[in-house]
């Protein structure tokens, strides 16, 4: 009896055993899913926002190899992948990613959505009396920011949302469809709201395309210094319209896109800096330049994150910051702290440390 009673408990014993087992295996494995789903759902969004910040790359990566470098691509309207200018114009500031223009990769969000793409059509195209540089503002906010461009992830339809035309409408809410598509915000109190925002701010946009312009003059100065019996920069220029003519006695001006003069051995040197015609057209109100002269071998001193004497430098304004209009004569709304004082001491600050306070690249030509 004692023994069947003590089987009986054994078989219970084993059965409350392998239930606990069963539930421990169900625990254990809901566990495991929970958290292997959360570590897909953590990759999947970094890998997601690498595309992002890849595609914004290849976005800036377009614009610099144009024949004029800083020119975007109009959007994509039809949905093929291809920047839609409809003649030379571009109609609509806000479509689909242009990812065959791009040479990009085409992505789709969780509801299957490609990327779309805003743009200030003043940044796709030349238009006449429009020099495409760093001082041209973009019409393109995002929470009320000016931006060079936006990209926009649509996310799952609300509200009855169909996705069968090209219909801002039918992807984006709140302030993101209800206006002339300039306008976008990254957040709202609509409950509904479920766009996602990825701009490029004006500040990264030209630091990117100003280094560019920068690699592409001093290559131009270097080579006029370096002409067989030439050996001298050219003075820099008081214009402030074209033509940009070095004037005698600068050794602190606008880089002289016009006419270049050398200060004492004119016979040796070229009379221009051979630049390329889209610094001529586009940038010449825009760059500054200095070179030592009659003050002596290198009279430029650099502070802040380079410290050294040079030659000549020039000097590239970015965006204008906070309280700066231009065009303007005045040297404040160009350039920052040490840079707009016109004495012969210059900040240098690493590109990537470029940020709303300060925005000037200098860029050494000789040291
Ligand atoms: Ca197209
Ligand atoms: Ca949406
Ligand atoms: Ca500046
Ligand atoms: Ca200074």
């Amino acid at each position: 009896m004692n023994n069947t009673i003590h089987t009986l408990n054994n078989q219970k014993g084993i059965a409350l055993l392998a239930m606990l087992a069963v539930i421990m295996i169900i625990f254990t494995g809901a566990i495991i899913t929970s958290v292997s789903l959360n570590r897909q759902k953590i990759d999947q969004s970094q890998v997601y926002s690498k595309t992002i910040s890849n595609i914004q790359k290849e976005i800036i990566g377009y614009a610099i190899n144009q024949s004029t470098p800083g020119l975007l691509p109009c959007p994509d309207i039809n949905g093929d992948g291809i920047s839609d200018l409809q003649g030379s114009n571009c109609t609509r500031n806000l479509g689909y990613l242009p990812y065959v223009t791009l040479s990009a990769e085409r992505i789709l969000d969780s509801s299957g959505a490609v990327l779309w793409y805003g743009v200030d059509p003043q940044y796709t195209r030349i238009i006449t009396g429009v020099n495409l540089n760093s001082s041209l503002d973009s019409n393109i906010f995002v929470d009320n920011q000016s931006v060079a461009f936006v990209l926009l992830k649509a996310n799952t339809p609300v509200n009855n949302q169909v996705r069968s035309n090209n219909n801002p409408i039918n992807y984006f809410e709140d302030i993101n469809a209800n206006n002339d598509f300039t306008q976008f915000i990254s957040t709202s109190t609509n409950t509904d709201f479920n766009d996602e925002i990825f701009s490029v701010s004006l500040t990264d946009y030209w630091r990117h395309v100003e280094s560019f312009v920068g690699a592409n003059v001093k290559q131009s100065l270097l080579t006029y210094y370096n002409q067989p019996s030439c050996n001298e920069f050219p003075w820099a220029s008081t214009q402030t319209a074209s033509p940009f003519d070095s004037d005698i006695n600068t050794e602190f001006g606008f880089l002289p896109t016009d006419q270049a003069n050398a200060f004492a051995n004119a016979a040796g040197c070229p009379t221009s800096l051979n630049l390329p015609l889209w610094v001529q057209r586009h940038w010449q109100a825009q760059l500054h330049y200095v070179f030592c002269g009659p003050s002596g071998n290198q009279c430029i001193s650099l502070v802040n994150a380079k410290t050294l004497s040079a030659n000549s430098i020039i000097l590239l304004p970015g965006n204008p910051l906070s309280g700066q209009n231009r065009p303007s004569a005045a040297m404040v709304d160009y350039f920052e702290r040490d840079n707009n004082d016109l004495d012969a001491t210059f900040e240098f600050s690493l590109s990537r440390h470029l940020d709303s306070t300060f925005n000037d690249q200098l860029i050494i030509v000789l040291e």
